[in-house]
């Protein structure tokens, strides 16, 4: 199959799944075209089967804002043409989905027939596309799609709840690359770190509201004072300098430690003990899957997709959001060390059913079904 994959290529989920899905289907033999505004940030090897068109988008004094999805639908007209693409699979409905839709209709008027299948990942439908300001334009492209994916059961149904949907939608979980993500020896690392053999609580994000660190920081303040502990945040994002305030203000900074973006995350995951999500939405929680392959047990919020990945007793805990003492009390179970050596071994067994060889054969029978059946409509 030839497949235009259209992402935003920063460091968010969308993003990473997008890339580390081309990667496997690449590497299946599929030719995968990536059609973005600059390299994405986890496609950084060669494989045969990989190409990366650049969208161009020309400035001009008139436009206080470039129009980026006319320049994004123009590219995937010229790549489709010229790639004699099959599918065109976007991520993250705005503004790709409606992109693509234009992008279409231009080609059916040269008699070529692209089918486009839209995933959603979050925000997507949980807060930004909900918002009147995108509203229409989300539910009319969407709806205009061929295929629609969610990355869990909660994101199906909050696009229902929130959207006039008409379509089926179909489930196909975030993955991992366990060949990647995985617990790696680092004991050096970890000395560093916890020199007196704290244990190592983890987060990551990219620091936006909807993440609540407030919370993560106050379950570790709390949790300090019961298991000797450090904390490691990595990533960056809008509220990381008033979180920095706030763990100055608590007197906390010898116990915590900013990391910024880092690549290698699963470096870091090898040597964590926990890990916190305690977000106010998130549709399925990719960073709590990639620490539960680095076998690190999981203390998160109960909202969204997290149901469906964290299992409670068994991989960590939920709580209700914004409930830290919960939190803090389940953290410690999870940390007496009779407790934690078989949260770590439920951890990997539960990322394993999200392992990209398992979930991979999902996209491509949906693919080919898509394609059978936009065929039939033509
Ligand atoms: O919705 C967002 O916040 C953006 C999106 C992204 O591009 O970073 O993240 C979402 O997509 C990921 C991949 O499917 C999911 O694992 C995340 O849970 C989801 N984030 C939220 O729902 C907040």
């Amino acid at each position: 199959m030839k497949i235009g994959i259209v992402c935003y290529p920063t460091f968010g989920g969308s993003g990473v799944v997008a890339t580390e899905l081309g990667k496997a289907l690449a590497k299946e033999g599929h030719q995968v075209h990536f059609i973005t505004y600059s390299q994405p940030q986890r496609l950084d090897f060669f494989n045969e089967n990989l190409y990366y068109h650049e969208v161009n988008i020309p400035a001009y004094p008139l436009f206080q804002y470039p129009p980026y999805e006319s320049a994004l639908s123009s590219h995937m007209v010229h790549v489709v043409k010229m790639e004699k693409l099959d599918l065109l699979h976007v991520h993250y409905a705005i503004p790709h989905a409606s992109s693509a839709y234009l992008a279409k209709q231009i080609l059916a008027q040269q008699g070529i027939h692209i089918p486009i299948i839209t995933t959603l990942h979050g925000t997507d439908i949980t807060l930004v596309g909900k918002d009147e300001s995108y509203e229409p334009v989300v539910t009319f492209s969407i709806n205009q799609s061929d295929g629609i994916t969610a990355v869990s059961e909660s994101l199906k149904n909050d696009t229902y709840r929130h959207f006039a949907v008409t379509k089926d939608i179909e489930v196909i979980p975030n993955f991992i690359d366990l060949s990647r993500f995985n617990r790696q020896k680092k004991d050096h690392f970890k000395l560093a770190i916890c020199p007196n053999n704290e244990k190592l609580i983890v987060h990551t994000s990219n620091f936006r509201k909807v993440k609540r660190i407030d919370d993560v920081i106050m379950i570790f303040h709390q949790l300090r004072d019961i298991t000797p502990s450090k904390l490691l945040l990595v990533g960056d994002g809008p509220d990381r300098a008033r979180i920095e305030r706030l763990c100055r203000d608590l007197d906390m900074l010898s116990d915590v430690r900013f990391l910024g973006k880092l690549d290698a995350i699963e470096e870091v995951l090898s040597v964590a003990d926990l890990f916190l999500m305690p977000s106010e939405s998130e549709s399925f929680g990719l960073a709590a899957l990639e620490a539960l392959a680095c076998e690190v047990p999981l203390i998160t919020s109960n909202a969204g997709g997290l149901p469906e990945l964290n299992i409670p007793g068994v991989t960590g805990f939920l709580s209700d959001i914004g409930d830290v003492d919960d939190m803090v009390k389940n953290a410690a179970y999870i940390l007496l060390d009779e407790n934690l050596p078989r949260f770590k071994d439920n951890a990997l067994a539960r990322a394993k059913e999200f392992d990209v060889a398992r979930i991979l054969p999902h996209y491509e029978s949906y693919y080919e079904r898509v394609i059978e059946n936009s065929k039939a409509t033509v």
